[in-house]
């Protein structure tokens, strides 16, 4: 089991590495989507939550990562004495007509494809990706954790339409016209998701890319009005069961897990471990499930971690495990207090198994 650290791009900085380093991770997860562009409610350094207009702007779509791009970037990492273990997160404007089937669909797979040869190219071991129309919405922010730390969570769900121009919680056509998105059918979501994986996993196979699917974030059944895809811990099983491929792994959010109402948390990460899918993984903790609860420190939520670690060391789990989001601890560097803390308890509880 090694530790990682996750780092929005802007945030790959020698300073923010060398933190990595010293808090005593090995790996890093870097998000290339740019989730706080013009999105004027979202702090720099921290997990966006937004309102119902999004977190902010897509990307461009005529830029997709470039072989050197990517490179430079793992350079950067291991020039910090860090690896690269994964790339977390496509960008809706680069696959918008994926998530939606539209007219754009198959070019855009193509571009995705192009994008998983590249990350192979550079070395890069694991694409996470999450799967969805309303993505991470619906959430609030207050003192939810210990001593009053500023944290995340979720009060009701949220029943506003998507409108038109938007997905995945961000806006890919700010010209789109007037209206909301049509409301589909759970069915019809998951043979969008096997279109794409049958479309890219042999790519992925072939370029030594393992894709790592992340649950919905917050797991209610629909948000938004529409359909989520893997809102229960057994969900994961029709996710696997889609296609066979080494490459369909899974990142594995134990919060978004807590959250879920049905189901055994430590029996699906000991199955799913057991089945050798879980490609890397977020560690979060949370008290209360959807559609109420708070994110809190890993210490002090309804999931026991110790006995996650002890699972996880059971059914040798060899990938990454990084903080998800952490509360932000009051003093000068509430995020990076936060993520220390976190990365010293993993230390601790993996070494005591
Ligand atoms: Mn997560």
């Amino acid at each position: 089991m090694k530790i990682g650290l996750g780092l929005y791009r802007h945030m790959l900085t020698p300073d923010n590495l060398a933190f990595a380093r010293q808090v005593g991770a090995t790996h890093i997860i870097a998000h290339l989507v740019d989730y706080f562009h013009q999105g004027a409610a979202n702090p720099d350094n921290n997990q966006p939550t937004g309102g119902r207009g999004g977190w902010g702007r897509a990307g461009d779509p005529n830029r997709i990562w470039t072989l050197e791009e990517l490179r430079e970037i793992r350079a950067r990492i291991n020039e910090a004495d860090l690896e690269l273990e994964a790339i977390e997160n496509f960008d809706p404007a680069h696959w918008h007509d994926v998530l939606l089937a539209g007219p754009k669909r198959d070019e855009q797979i193509e571009n995705i494809k192009t994008m998983i040869r590249r990350v192979g190219e550079a070395g890069i071991p694991v694409m996470g990706y999450n799967f969805s129309l309303a993505g991470v919405a619906a959430r609030i922010t207050g003192p939810f954790a210990r001593g009053g730390a500023e944290s995340v969570g979720m009060e009701g769900g949220d029943d506003t339409p998507i409108p038109n121009g938007m997905v995945w919680n961000m806006i890919y056509d700010d010209r789109a016209p007037g209206g909301t998105l049509p409301v589909i059918e759970h069915d019809e979501l998951w043979r969008r998701l096997e279109y794409f994986l049958n479309a890219i996993l042999p790519v992925a196979e072939a370029s030594g890319v393992r894709m790592a699917a992340h649950p919905d974030d917050p797991p209610t059944p629909t948000l938004r009005r529409q359909p989520r895809l893997v809102y229960q811990p057994a969900m994961y099983q029709r996710l696997i069961d889609l296609n066979p491929s080494p490459s369909n792994g899974l990142e594995l959010c134990i919060g978004t897990l807590a959250e879920m109402t049905e189901g055994d948390i430590y029996q699906a990460v000991e199955s799913y471990g057991r089945l050798g899918r879980i490609a890397y993984i977020h560690l979060r903790n949370v008290r209360g499930k959807v559609p109420s609860y708070r994110e809190t420190f890993l210490d002090e939520g309804d999931v026991d971690m110790a006995r996650m670690i002890r699972i996880l060391k059971d059914v040798r789990f060899d990938g990454v495990l990084i903080p998800d989001h952490t509360p932000q601890i009051r003093c000068a560097a509430p995020w990076h207090a936060g993520m220390a803390h976190a990365l010293g308890y993993m230390r601790g509880l993996i070494d005591l198994a």
